[in-house]
């Protein structure tokens, strides 16, 4: 469902949302109506690379998440399991084995166990931004 996210057309959408479970509407209304108002010049034609990203992110992170029937928060398995699998270089290079461990308390930052999306988005930036610093020392140093 989310790989058309930004695809489908608003009032399919709310229909659709009108067929689901009445315990999340709102926030899953919000979840759906956002990213419509900031995409619906684009609902008509291809997603854009950036929208891409996003409908990608929510859709690993609903596949890990999901694994014990909730797709809405990662717990530690869900967690460990999606740093082996989607961040390997970054895991096999850990020679501390509680590194992980440490990761997920502090991104779990309601202290709950679990990481929610938001939470989860914090290590994904967290990653983009040293990777971007990463590629502008090596830049600077080829200069
Ligand atoms: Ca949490």
């Amino acid at each position: 469902m989310t790989g058309r996210l930004f695809r489908t057309p608003f009032s399919s959408r709310i229909l659709l949302q009108g067929k689901q479970s009445p315990a999340q509407d709102l926030n899953l209304l919000l979840l759906l109506v956002q990213p419509q108002l900031r995409f619906c010049s684009a609902k008509m034609s291809s997603p854009t690379e950036t929208e891409r990203c996003i409908e990608s992110l929510i859709a690993v992170f609903q596949r890990y998440a999901g694994k014990d029937g909730n797709s809405s928060k990662l717990n530690k398995a869900e967690f460990l399991t999606f740093m082996n699998r989607e961040l390997a270089a970054f895991t096999k290079n850990q020679k501390d084995p509680g590194v992980l461990d440490r990761m997920m308390k502090k991104l779990d930052i309601n202290s709950d166990g679990q990481l929610d999306f938001q939470e989860f988005l914090n290590l994904i930036g967290g990653l983009a931004i040293a990777c971007h610093e990463s590629f502008l020392k090596s830049a600077h140093l080829q200069k």
